[in-house]
């Protein structure tokens, strides 16, 4: 049933992409709504998009006594519970959802949620496009850009969204039928205290979910399989390393899916995504598409005839012999390391940006194995260099601008450059697609020695 919202005072936290779409909804639905943000009017860009709602604001800042005495608060992903008003809230008895939460009590479809430190993107968008060849009506979304709320204001048959751990914080009856957990490795160190918070959020998705719901778990990893231990959720495993696992297994250039008696082959050379991850990802999406009821055959064409996502290992250019890659999601160590394993020496790495609390000491065998020259850029340059000292040709620099320059001038007929930063954007940036969009325009911008005039 839905939740009456009507003349309820409901203060919606950040006003972000979230935000915004948390107090569209509201408004829908009777709901006294104040948004909420630290940042003022101005350095949020007028809120032009809100004109003509019915909404108060309190902004730079959040004064502790409007949250006190509010019906609910609303927050944003990007607000950590331990900000002081949301703590003034929760001590005085008032709940705090997450746009999750308030999004899946108004929604009556099938949810297939998707998460895990990487590969989530992907997986979703994929998942999304099997169910539009399909036929049905699909809400793709999450924290892949478009709240989870918005599905909230329209009918579909399938959402399938895209969960971060933050998302997954702030849940408390949120229960999809179908729950992917991708992999696990570390990183939001600045948010969380230890990699087991980190990972304790990300198995909220499964509290809620009963034996007649599925979890599609990789068996190849082992923090999945420890985390994943005693969930209540059907587990369906895949397994790219070819262990012997109920659900779909890799076994050389075939998938084979045997599942409660069903059993099918699927040929993998047909799929268009490269690298090894990328099999992972298929492999993740076919098994959910699969547990759904979708016909394998069709589910399999759809998947293999996705191009993949920008900003993911997409090719920019090749210039005088050497291939630029944009790969400006790389935004922690597990995801570079993927995508420099696809790529051979002598690789020009461009990394760097906003620290998120990690170590980058686990880059060193790789870097070491194939890059040449490293290029660090961001508030976390210095950190990166004293930990990667010595295990290739270090640059530290102070703009994108000048990372592209110097890799131009260093890298080799033969060689590719990756901008893969294993940090997020926010220090340069508004956002990882900004990064990545900067940095294609400036390589298309560098001359071509070989162009005839
Ligand atoms: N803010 C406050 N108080 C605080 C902290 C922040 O008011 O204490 C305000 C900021 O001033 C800002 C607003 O909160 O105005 C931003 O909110 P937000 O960070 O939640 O950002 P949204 O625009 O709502 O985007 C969020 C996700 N962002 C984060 O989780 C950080 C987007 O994921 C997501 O696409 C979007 O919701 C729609 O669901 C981005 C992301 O970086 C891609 N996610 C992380 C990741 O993938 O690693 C988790
Ligand atoms: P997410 O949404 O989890 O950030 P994306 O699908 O956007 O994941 O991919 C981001 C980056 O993560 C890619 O550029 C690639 O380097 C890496 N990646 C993608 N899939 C996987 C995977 N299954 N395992 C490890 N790394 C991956």
């Amino acid at each position: 049933m839905k939740t009456n919202y009507q003349q309820q005072r409901v203060i919606v936290v950040g006003a972000g992409l979230s935000g915004q779409a948390l107090v569209r909804f509201f408004v829908a639905r009777g709901a006294d709504v104040v948004l909420s943000d630290q940042r003022t009017r101005e350095q949020l860009g007028g809120l032009h998009e809100l004109a003509g709602l019915r909404v108060h604001f309190d902004l730079g800042g959040h004064d502790p006594t409007l949250f006190a005495n509010a019906d609910l608060v609303a927050v944003s992903p990007g607000v950590p519970l331990t900000n002081e008003a949301l703590q003034q809230a929760i001590n005085c008895g008032v709940p705090v959802w997450g746009e999750v939460e308030i999004a899946s009590r108004e929604i009556c479809s099938v949810i297939i949620a998707v998460t895990g430190t990487n590969g989530k993107s992907t997986t979703t968008s994929l998942l999304g496009e099997v169910m539009q060849v399909w036929g049905k009506g699909v809400f793709v979304g999450g924290n892949l850009g478009t709240p989870f709320v918005a599905a909230a204001l329209c009918e579909q048959d399938v959402a399938v969204i895209e969960l971060s751990s933050f998302q997954l914080e702030t849940i408390d009856t949120f229960h999809p039928h179908i729950a992917l957990l991708l992999n696990l490795s570390a990183d939001h160190l600045d948010r969380y205290l230890d990699l087991q918070s980190y990972f304790a959020a990300k198995r909220n998705m499964f509290s809620n979910m009963t034996v007649t719901d599925r979890a599609v778990l990789n068996a190849d990893d082992q923090d999945v399989v420890a985390l994943c231990n005693d969930i209540r959720a059907t587990k369906v495993w895949f397994s790219a390393a070819g262990k012997q696992v109920a659900g779909l297994i890799r076994q050389g250039h075939q998938l084979h899916w045997n599942w409660q008696g069903a059993q099918e082959t699927f040929d993998l050379s047909l799929l268009r995504l490269t690298g090894e991850h990328n099999i992972e990802n298929a492999m993740a999406a076919l098994t959910a598409a699969l547990l759904y009821g979708c016909p394998g055959e069709l589910a399999w064409r759809a998947i293999c005839n996705f191009g993949g996502l920008p900003h993911r290992m997409q090719q920019v250019r090749i210039l005088a012999g050497v291939s630029w890659y944009n790969d400006s999601k790389g935004t922690n160590v597990g995801s570079v390391l993927k995508s420099l394993a696809g790529l051979s020496w002598p690789v020009t790495l461009i990394a760097g940006g906003k620290d998120k609390g990690g170590d980058y000491s686990s880059l060193r065998p790789l870097l070491e194995q194939k890059v040449k020259h490293l290029i660090l850029i961001g508030e976390a340059r210095r950190k990166m260099s004293a930990q990667l000292a010595g295990s290739s040709d270090i640059h530290c620099v102070e703009s994108l601008k000048e990372a592209v320059d110097t890799a131009h001038r260093l890298t080799p007929g033969g060689g590719a450059v990756l901008l893969s930063p294993a940090c997020s954007s926010f220090d340069m940036f508004a956002n990882y697609e900004q990064r990545g969009d900067a940095f294609a325009l400036l390589v298309k911008a560098l001359p071509d020695p070989g162009a005839t005039r």
